[in-house]
């Protein structure tokens, strides 16, 4: 039994050796070539059905973390059984091992954009593993057991031997993973990133009225730090602004591309835009407002003169990932932009640097491509972007929200005059009305705080007589085309969630 357990340890330690050394190997190779990396992101392109349909668009910071912590787990219960294993049989301990080597090499091998090197990590775990895990077998005690050689050890001496060569290789797998990691972020962009000088626009961004901030609700432009961030790269792609290249192809009559100098050449506007998350509840902040320098994406499709037919904008970030936007809007002369700059920034890494899109009106999943690299005119019959064949649907236009910031949920308030306070979104229609409605009262109109322009989202208040005792509030706002917000609940899937957010509080 103890021998058991020992030789379960030795299994957890060489597949942390074996880890440890693939992530010294994939720096090499490059970051998305490392066993856990590549393994979790063809998890995070193959979410089952059940998963997907629980509403999970798209991988916030917190999926993936989980994602990763779950496969170290599962890895950690693996190779525990593989080293138990190793006791016994050890053949199959080997194949156990040649199994996971594998499945970390084809993961890294299918990744979009993996060079033939791709496998060389996960080669260099497994047989890294082996060596590890015959080694330990025999430290644990195993070895004499199995094929009856040799004279058994004292248990005590060979305990102590055993839990030193564990440390060392443990110690070995810890440093090895972690230069590799430091390695890796140094390698990161950051510095080309802060080298950075981002031209100036030549339409500036128009002065902010006074009084588009209601005090109580969320700052009218989300700081760089507290923006939503939403994608499925487990490892943010470190882009060298020397090296980046858009393409602009497919069914255009004019092939067109542009390198980073192109870029920062072009001519460039400055917009505030608030762009939304298709996965975002009713009440919730996957959504967020920033200044965008960029420039007008339509002078560039105009460019290279799309085809008729061609009816979709696939844009593609360097990662793989895909996101298709009708071409109509990327022409209809909305402020589309490719851009480089955020709240007066270059774009910051987890936010797409060096260059994304930005487009009024649509959900970030059909047109905010990060890290884009190529833009290709197609059409919605050829091809499915990445979202659309897990149940997306391929049109999405961001629908009339209305969110209250305060009173807070389940806040207790003073009888007395309270101030109702919140957002309203219809992106690129505007928002021409808010109305909150206090229990089962009626609507009454709030007072609309300035606005930017119909590309961003709008604050409201409203002062209430509140009463003692428990009341809900609800709100709904009306788009500028004169279509007001549905009260019918919807989930995110297909294409955005519908219903009123509410809040309840006690008023005494
Ligand atoms: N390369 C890439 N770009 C992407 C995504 C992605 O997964 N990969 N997700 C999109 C989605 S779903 C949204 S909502 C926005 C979010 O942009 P943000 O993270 O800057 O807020 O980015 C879009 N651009
Ligand atoms: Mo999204």
């Amino acid at each position: 039994m103890r021998v058991s357990i020992r030789s379960g340890f030795g299994g957890v330690a060489a597949a942390a050796a074996a880890l440890g050394l693939a992530e010294l190997a994939a720096l090499v190779t490059g970051a998305r070539s490392a066993p856990i990396v590549a393994v979790g992101g063809v998890v995070v392109d193959h979410v089952p059905a059940p998963v997907k349909d629980l509403g999970i668009a798209v991988f916030g910071v917190h999926d993936k973390t989980a994602l990763i912590i779950g496969t170290v787990l599962l890895l950690t219960a693996y190779s525990f059984g593989v080293g138990v294993l190793a006791r016994w049989r050890w053949a199959l301990a080997v194949a156990g091992v040649v199994l996971f080597g594998l499945v970390g090499a084809v993961a890294a091998a299918t990744r979009p954009g993996a060079g033939g090197t791709s496998v060389i990590p996960s080669a260099v775990g497994a047989a890294v593993a082996v060596l590890v895990l015959r080694h330990l077998r025999r430290r644990a005690g195993a070895a004499e057991i199995d094929d009856g050689a040799g004279r058994p050890y004292e248990v005590e001496e060979s305990r102590r031997r055993f839990l030193r060569d564990l440390g060392i290789v443990a110690a070995a797998a810890a440093a090895a993973g972690i230069a590799g990691r430091m390695l890796t972020s140094r390698r990161a962009v950051t510095a080309a990133r802060e080298s950075v000088a981002l031209p100036a626009a030549a339409e500036p961004a128009p002065v902010l009225p006074a009084g588009v901030e209601v005090p109580g609700v969320t700052p009218y432009v989300t700081p760089n730090r507290l923006f939503y961030r939403i994608d499925t790269a487990l490892v943010t792609p470190q882009v060298d602004p020397e090296a980046w290249q858009l393409r602009i192809h497919g069914m255009v009559r004019n092939p067109i591309t542009i390198t980073w100098a192109d870029l920062l050449k072009r001519p460039m506007v400055e917009r505030y835009v608030t762009i939304a998350c298709v996965s975002n509840e009713v009440g919730g902040d996957l959504i967020g407002n920033a200044l965008w320098l960029g420039t007008p994406i339509k002078a560039l499709l105009d460019e290279a003169d799309p085809l008729p037919e061609a009816d979709q904008v696939v844009q593609r970030s360097v990662d793989g990932w895909t996101c298709g936007a009708p071409t109509s809007v990327l022409r209809d002369g909305r402020d589309a932009l490719l851009a480089v700059g955020m709240n007066g920034e270059p774009l910051p890494v987890a936010h797409g640097f060096p260059a994304r899109m930005i487009v009024p009106g649509l959900y970030g999943y059909v047109s905010a491509c990060k890290w884009i690299t190529e833009i290709e005119l197609t059409r919605f019959a050829d091809f499915d972007a990445y979202w659309v064949p897990r149940g997306w649907s391929a049109l999405a236009p961001v629908k009339t929200q209305s969110r209250i910031d305060t009173p807070r949920e389940g806040s207790t308030k003073a009888p007395g005059p309270i101030t109702i306070a919140g957002v309203a979104w219809a992106t690129h229609r505007g928002i021409a009305k808010v109305e909150v409605q206090v229990d089962e009262g009626p609507w009454q109109t709030a007072e609309l705080a300035a606005a930017v322009s119909a590309d961003t989202w709008r604050q409201w208040s409203l002062t209430w007589e509140a009463s003692a005792g428990r009341h809900t509030l609800r709100v709904r706002a009306t788009d500028l085309d004169g279509v007001t917000q549905t009260p019918q609940e919807a989930p995110p899937a297909p294409d955005g969630a519908t219903g009123l957010h509410q809040v309840t509080l006690d008023v005494g």
